[in-house]
């Protein structure tokens, strides 16, 4: 190993990443396959904390839940706070606790999916860990990725955080309720993250007034019915 900086460590912890990563992979394929076997659309929600998800979904359920069986798997460090918030819609939702880990990986997918078995549901929502780092290292097999950004965050965040925009299809500008309260440029948002991902849809919501809530359901509808 070498003195000054422990490059020798480093490259050990590089191959162990990779290792991981391509586990984790192999696992987030066999999901997707039983999935689609399955007929379930999944959806993979990223962001920071108190980006708005839990508030987002909770605004989902009471649009869909009457057209459309749905399930949800939340991922948070400690609580079963957030499973209480959708078990209170009448939802089937299991809490995984990483318990300090900053994602979700496709292995707790998998066994949180197993302990939905025996409900009847189309569409499945993960939350993942408040993180905007991390979980996008981690294809959980999912069929679309959604990255969420509030206004209070400020709307330079796709371009420190690249990678969630990278991978992700569909970006949500969340609390625009707030936007007379901050300097947030919604310009500026848009164009840094088609810079970094010219297809991903972006759309301005507000789980609070429930302006543009519409079109992110067409869009889930739109999934469900693909
Ligand atoms: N003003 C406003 N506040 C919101 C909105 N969505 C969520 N919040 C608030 O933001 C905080 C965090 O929301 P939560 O859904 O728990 O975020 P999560 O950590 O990403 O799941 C809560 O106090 C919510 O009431 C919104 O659209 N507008
Ligand atoms: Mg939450």
């Amino acid at each position: 190993m070498c003195e000054h900086c422990g490059c020798q460590d480093r490259k050990k912890e590089i191959e162990l990443e990779r290792h991981i990563l391509s586990h984790n992979e192999e696992i987030a394929a066999r999901n997707r396959e039983h999935f689609r076997k399955k007929g379930i659309k999944v959806l993979n929600l990223i962001s920071a904390p108190g980006s708005g998800k839990t508030s987002l979904l909770e605004a989902t359920i009471d649009a869909l839940k009457d057209k459309i069986p749905l399930a949800v798997i939340e991922g948070d460090p400690e609580t079963e706070r957030d499973a209480e918030r959708i078990r209170k819609k009448g939802v089937p939702v299991v809490q995984v606790t990483t318990g300090g880990a900053c994602h979700l990986d496709a292995l707790q997918v998998h066994r949180a999916f197993h302990q939905l078995e025996g409900n009847h549901f189309k569409l499945l929502f993960i939350e993942n860990v408040g993180n905007l780092l991390c979980p996008s290292a981690f294809d959980l097999g999912e069929d679309l990725r959604v990255v969420l950004v509030s206004v209070p965050e400020g709307s330079d965040k796709p371009a420190k955080y690249p990678a969630a925009f990278f991978k992700a299809q569909v970006f949500l500008i969340t609390k625009i309720d707030l936007l007379p309260y901050f300097d947030f440029d919604l310009e500026e948002t848009r164009e840094l993250a088609l810079k970094i991902n010219p297809q991903i849809k972006i759309l301005p919501i507000s789980s609070k007034t429930g302006e543009g809530l519409e079109e992110w359901l067409k869009l889930i509808e739109g999934l469900v019915s693909a």
